[in-house]
């Protein structure tokens, strides 16, 4: 399978040319990065707003953490942060993706005008799920989700987590077609954090031509997670530096993520990544005209 497979069309989404960058507007007041900061349908709007500028996108919004440990927000409070911030950015014109669990809030997001349901469960969570996407013709995004976590990473045991996530991806890409959402609207997910430590997250991003082989776009989302803390600590006992101060790493996770082929990147922090994204195409770009190192002086 060609390496460009990962980067391939998403039907009823725009065709972009190069790795995609997926915006973050987290409408909580507790999610683990930037929690609270945008707990407001105007700010969320406006920030929102502000990453398209930079360079964003899509803008993938969400009313519910999936932080480990974190408290689920029932559906009333879900969709009164969401679905007006969806409506906001999707009057303006931004592509919106809406990340949630919950089929009725998807349905809801669509309505108010998303483009995309990004859902961390891949419709393990609620059974309506695939249903209301299928019925909808919107595209979908399936990220590995080994189930919710009480009482720490418990689901994170792998023999081998490549393989792993590969196989348990296609299986929930399987029941998703099943389901009758169409191939071309699917995007695949490692969910890198999710049931895993920072030595599994590394594994998989250094894997992602494994990744690329189910043959769907690929979508990672890096962004100022543990692991890249753990990458930064200063030593392995040290402890990592806060999540806002991750986004350099970010941007090197977007460069090595778009020059392996995926399809979109999903950031909080977006003007490094547009950056990273667009090297890599010009680097690709290189590689495919270029006939080597010969006769480039
Ligand atoms: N991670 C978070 C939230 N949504 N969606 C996808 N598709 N993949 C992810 O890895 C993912 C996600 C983590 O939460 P954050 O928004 O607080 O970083």
């Amino acid at each position: 399978m060609s390496k460009q497979s990962g980067r391939g069309r998403v039907v009823g989404l725009p065709a972009w040319d190069r790795c995609a960058v997926m915006g973050v507007v987290n409408v909580t007041p507790d999610s683990f990065s930037d929690g609270g900061r945008w707990f407001d349908t105007a700010a969320a709007v406006k920030h929102g707003l502000a990453l398209v500028a930079e360079g964003a996108d899509l803008v993938d919004v969400g009313g519910e953490s999936t932080r480990p440990g974190a408290t689920r927000v029932d559906e009333a409070e879900e969709l009164k942060r969401v679905i007006p911030v969806v409506r906001g950015l999707a009057s303006e014109g931004v592509t919106v993706s809406v990340d949630t669990m919950r089929a009725s809030v998807a349905a809801q997001s669509l309505a108010a005008g998303a483009a995309l349901v990004n859902d961390v469960s891949g419709g393990l969570a609620d059974p309506a799920m695939i249903p209301v996407v299928a019925d909808a013709g919107a595209p979908f995004v399936v990220m590995h989700w080994r189930g919710f976590l009480e009482g720490g990473n418990v689901k994170g045991v792998y023999d081998d987590v490549v393989t792993e996530v590969v196989d348990e991806l296609h299986a929930r890409v399987e029941a998703v077609l099943a389901g009758g959402v169409s191939p071309d609207r699917i995007v695949v997910d490692p969910g890198l954090g999710f049931s895993k430590d920072a030595e599994h997250d590394l594994v998989l991003l250094a894997h992602l031509d494994r990744l690329l082989t189910l043959g769907h776009p690929l979508l990672v989302a890096a962004s100022r997670k543990r692991f890249l803390g753990r990458v930064l600590a200063a030593a392995p006992e040290a402890a990592p530096p806060p999540a806002r101060e991750r986004d350099a790493a970010t941007a090197a996770v977007s460069a090595l993520a778009a020059y392996a082929g995926a399809w979109a990147v999903r950031v909080h922090e977006v003007r490094a990544t547009a950056d990273a994204v667009r090297v890599a195409r010009a680097v690709e770009g290189a590689r495919a005209a270029g006939n080597g190192a010969e006769g480039v002086r």
